[in-house]
């Protein structure tokens, strides 16, 4: 790889740091997959925030609705009443992006402090959320997504996953440009385990071919942390090993596509992935 292509791509309100980000889940909800109930309570959920700074990571996304596959919707109001308090007070200690589908909690939490929209759908759940983002320039993360997750798994069928992926976020992109946003707010993801299936390969074909997405030049954010192809990886006498100790191949999995340039990484315990981004940004650094 030359120069040219190894420069972070810019992103509005985030500076280049010469690696890849780390940022730290924390979902206010009773019912994530991962880490549903443990930090539903305000305190707590700041607490852990206040945490995640604390080991190290440079972006805390704040989320108030579960995503996992089968998960029903939440109401707004109650999303609303999950995070924004969260989002005020976790902001004032560093940098916080708001994960969320609903352009209205995402307009509420930047007036709170969040620096990033982070929208599962990119932009398809809630038609208000692209204008938004047009006017208030903020940045936004465009992963890719063919539906609710209530049923996601059923349009998990592709020619050519990658291609596909590509394909799809390159639409986007395209869609959200029209509607007067600046490429320059825009960070992609390939949404690992959304309408990807487990088992078939799709998740192992994004992430080993992720300088496909970084190709578009566009920063490339990747949550592949405790997801169920890991644990599907990981199983011991056929059973799935458990979300909470998929933390290890996680971080394993962070090195590598840092080390492919990766712009980040939404991760649970971020203890092992501070230091892989670390090794990977000098590893990318030898010529
Ligand atoms: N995954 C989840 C939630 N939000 N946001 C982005 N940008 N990328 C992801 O892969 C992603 C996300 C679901 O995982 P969780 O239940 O552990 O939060």
């Amino acid at each position: 790889m030359n120069g040219v292509s190894r420069m972070e791509p810019s992103l509005v309100g985030f500076p280049a740091i010469g690696r890849c980000r780390v940022m730290g889940v924390l979902n206010v909800t009773p019912d994530s997959f991962s880490d549903g109930g443990r930090y539903f309570d305000h305190d707590r959920a700041v607490e852990h925030g206040l945490a995640l700074f604390e080991a190290g990571v440079d972006i805390v996304d704040v989320g108030g609705e579960s995503t996992r596959p089968g998960a029903l919707r939440v109401d707004p109001e109650e999303e609303l009443r999950r995070v924004l308090p969260v989002v005020r007070a976790v902001a004032a200690a560093g940098p916080v992006s708001i994960d969320t589908m609903h352009s209205e909690i995402a307009r509420r939490a930047v007036d709170a402090g969040a620096v990033l929209v982070n929208d599962v759908s990119g932009g398809l759940a809630d038609p208000a959320m692209v204008p938004f983002i047009a006017a208030s320039g903020i940045a936004f993360v465009v992963m890719h997504w063919r539906g609710h997750s209530i049923d996601m798994q059923t349009r998990a069928v592709y020619d050519d996953v990658v291609a596909d992926v590509r394909s799809e976020l390159t639409a986007r992109i395209e869609a959200i440009v029209d509607a007067g946003a600046d490429t320059d707010q825009l960070v992609l993801d390939p949404g690992i385990g959304f309408a990807k299936k487990p088992g078939g390969g799709h998740n192992w074909a994004l992430l080993k071919h992720l300088d496909q997405l970084i190709a578009l030049g566009r920063p490339v954010l990747v949550g592949a942390s405790r997801k169920a192809f890991l644990g599907q990886l990981l199983a011991d006498g056929g059973e799935p090993r458990p979300s909470d100790q998929r933390d290890d191949a996680s971080s394993a999995v962070t090195a590598l596509i840092a080390a492919e340039g990766a712009w980040g990484v939404r991760v649970h315990e971020p203890r092992a992935d501070v230091d892989a981004v670390r090794v990977a940004a000098r590893w990318r650094a030898q010529p």
